[in-house]
């Protein structure tokens, strides 16, 4: 049976997971695998009731806020929430990520990918790291399933071994149905052949590398696909393009490349939604200035 939100089938058949408390450390060959192959998935990282817990905070933001603040920005929750501030700095995820970047590691930012059921949104084959700004590229995306995100939900796909070529050259279409913000499609055709599919369970997680070429094909499916994205980079990294925000989330910071923001003290309070807000204009800024051309 599943459990309803607002008349939404929240999730399906919840089986047994398996053991969430279990290490999420990566071993050497995985680690290997992941420098070789530009990826690493499936990983457990929450469980089944977890997941869904947190979808649920999720579909019920929105209506604890007055107008005129009733459309609020889903990004970099954990600025205003503590229970995604807390998800961000929860060690099953930042355990197997501090194994490919490194002991010293900010979070640049939180953010979704969502489907609706049966939508024709997609997201086309492009690279982050030709727009993000950040340098060296020592910058994973960790992919959280908060809803089932099997095959014919249009899950991530990846070109193995992508990020170790060249940045190729992408085209801002600002396509409609396009999730990501200009549109960006590397230029090439991208043959079937070359890519795998990377779908996930609830709770599951995949990482990847910031030039890992990657995109998703629409939710042919009745209910939500939702990705919650966590963007971490190692603390050398920089922002090429403005001085950023961050939040650093494991080992120490020498290199004040970032503004390192402060847990939310008081949920959606007015100095947390100040800094949301600013650290959102900061990346719009950066993800909209056109530096790969
Ligand atoms: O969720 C998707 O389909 C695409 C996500 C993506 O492009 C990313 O996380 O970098």
């Amino acid at each position: 049976m599943g459990i309803s939100i607002q008349g939404r089938l929240l999730y399906r058949t919840p089986t047994h997971y398996g053991e969430t408390s279990m290490s999420t450390h990566l071993n050497k060959a995985e680690i290997e695998a992941f420098h070789r192959r530009g990826y690493h998935t499936p990983l457990r990282v929450l469980s089944v009731e977890e997941a869904v817990a947190m979808r649920q905070k999720l579909e019920t933001i929105g209506t604890e806020f007055e107008p005129p603040e009733t459309v609020k920005p889903l990004t970099d929750l954990h600025l205003i929430y503590r229970w995604a501030w807390d998800v961000i700095h929860d060690p099953r995820i930042v355990d197997p990520v501090s194994d490919l970047l490194g002991p010293n590691v900010l979070l640049w930012s939180l953010n979704w990918f969502i489907k609706e059921p049966l939508d024709e949104t997609f997201v086309t084959y492009h690279q982050d790291a030709t727009y993000w700004g950040l340098e060296p590229h020592d910058v994973v995306t960790a992919w959280i399933a908060l809803s089932d995100a099997g095959p014919a939900t249009g899950p991530m796909k990846f070109v193995p071994e992508s990020h170790r070529g060249t940045l190729r050259d992408h085209t801002d279409t600002f396509e409609k149905q396009n999730l990501l913000s200009r549109g960006q499609a590397i230029e090439q055709d991208i043959p079937d052949d070359d890519t795998v599919l990377a779908p996930l369970k609830v709770g599951e997680m995949s990482l990847h590398h910031v030039r890992l070429i990657h995109g998703s094909e629409p939710n042919r499916t009745r209910d939500r696909r939702i990705g919650m994205v966590l963007r971490y980079c190692a603390t050398h990294v920089k922002q090429t393009k403005l001085r950023d925000t961050a939040v650093l989330v494991r080992g120490v910071d020498i290199y004040d490349h970032f503004d390192l923001l402060p847990a939310p003290e008081t949920d959606a309070g007015n100095k947390e939604l100040g800094r949301q807000k600013d650290a959102l204009q900061r990346m719009q800024r950066a993800l909209h200035s056109k530096d790969y051309e």
